[in-house]
């Protein structure tokens, strides 16, 4: 692939998921030597370092389930502009994460980028869960599950910063998916997202719907963003998270899918979230997430043309 400069931006949030320990994922990552590999792939590095939140006023809900809501407003406020300067800069920005409330914050960064220079955004979420709640719909009140209802534009979010570009639902794939919560399952129908779950997936692999996604990205001339939450893989090769779910992606489904993303050359931002080191073995959660993100940089098995069959 050609060589790019890629723009770290860590962002060590943790007040979106219930268990503390995502403040150390950009560390671990940063540990797992995540630099050391993208330029041994022949890629500049930029690391720009944690981004820091911002200070906001004591925000409340009448969802009485939500918990930390100013200081996840904080960090979606600090992490969008944050997301916006690493995408305007041309590099490829990765984001370090931190539980998967940081993407309402960079997702919508990425976008604010994107609708300037009048291409669309697409996003590939690849996790078990669809993040799809509003502060309404949240049982938990852990706001890492609403990121993507925020960013499609979906009402509910009078106490999250107004959005500056939305993603179109319609741009949405989702791969992975094995939990879903009641009103979670009856907005995606509503707003149709295009979900693949772990059924269809064990059904008909998960090369077609990747394929299908990238056509249409490639056709709409569109910009790519990625978020990959740790959960997306199999428990048993990936278990330092919070919210495991068994029947995950394994470890080849989850290195095809970043190889098939090479190919496209269509990513253009990526998100690395949900890794807590605390509940990690040895350090091989970071490791293989790495790995991952190697994949998707470029790493080949062989060393020639992918042949097509
Ligand atoms: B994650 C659940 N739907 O709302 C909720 O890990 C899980 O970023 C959310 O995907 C999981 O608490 C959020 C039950
Ligand atoms: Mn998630
Ligand atoms: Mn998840
Ligand atoms: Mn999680």
């Amino acid at each position: 692939m050609t060589p790019k400069t890629c723009t770290l931006v860590g962002a060590p949030v943790q007040s979106g998921a219930s268990q503390p320990g995502c403040i150390m994922g950009p560390d671990a990552f940063r540990t797992a030597r995540l630099e050391d590999t993208l330029v041994s792939l022949g890629h500049k590095v930029d690391d720009r370092g944690n981004v820091r939140p911002e200070t906001v006023d004591a925000t409340k809900h009448s969802n009485p389930a939500i918990h930390d809501l100013s200081e996840t407003i904080g960090w979606a406020t600090a992490l969008e502009q944050a997301a916006f300067d690493a995408a305007a800069s041309d590099a490829m920005p990765i984001f370090l994460g931190g539980d998967h409330s940081l993407s309402i914050g960079t997702v919508p960064g990425v976008a604010r980028h994107w609708a300037e220079k009048d291409r669309p955004l697409f996003a590939l979420w690849l996790d078990a869960h669809p993040d799809f709640h509003t502060l309404e719909t949240t049982g938990s009140g852990n706001l890492h599950g609403t990121p993507v209802a925020y960013f499609c534009g979906l009402g509910g979010f009078d106490a999250y910063p107004p959005l500056r570009a939305k993603v179109d639902p319609a741009n949405v794939c989702m791969l992975g998916i094995r939990s879903v919560d009641p009103a979670e399952n009856a907005a995606l129908a509503a707003a149709r997202v295009d979900v693949h779950d772990m059924r269809a997936i064990d059904e008909h692999g998960i090369a077609a719907p990747l394929r299908a996604f990238l056509d249409r990205v490639r056709a709409a001339n569109g910009a790519l963003h990625v978020s990959l939450d740790v959960d997306f893989l199999d428990p048993a090769i990936a278990p330092a998270v919070g919210t495991t779910v068994p029947g995950g992606a394994t470890f080849r489904e989850a290195h095809l899918v970043m190889e098939m993303l090479c190919d496209s050359g269509l990513v253009t931002s990526l998100d690395l979230v949900e890794l807590n080191p605390f509940l990690d073995e040895r350090g091989r959660t970071a490791s293989l997430m790495v790995d991952l993100c190697a994949s998707l940089m470029g790493r080949k098995v062989l060393d020639r043309p992918t042949r097509r069959f």
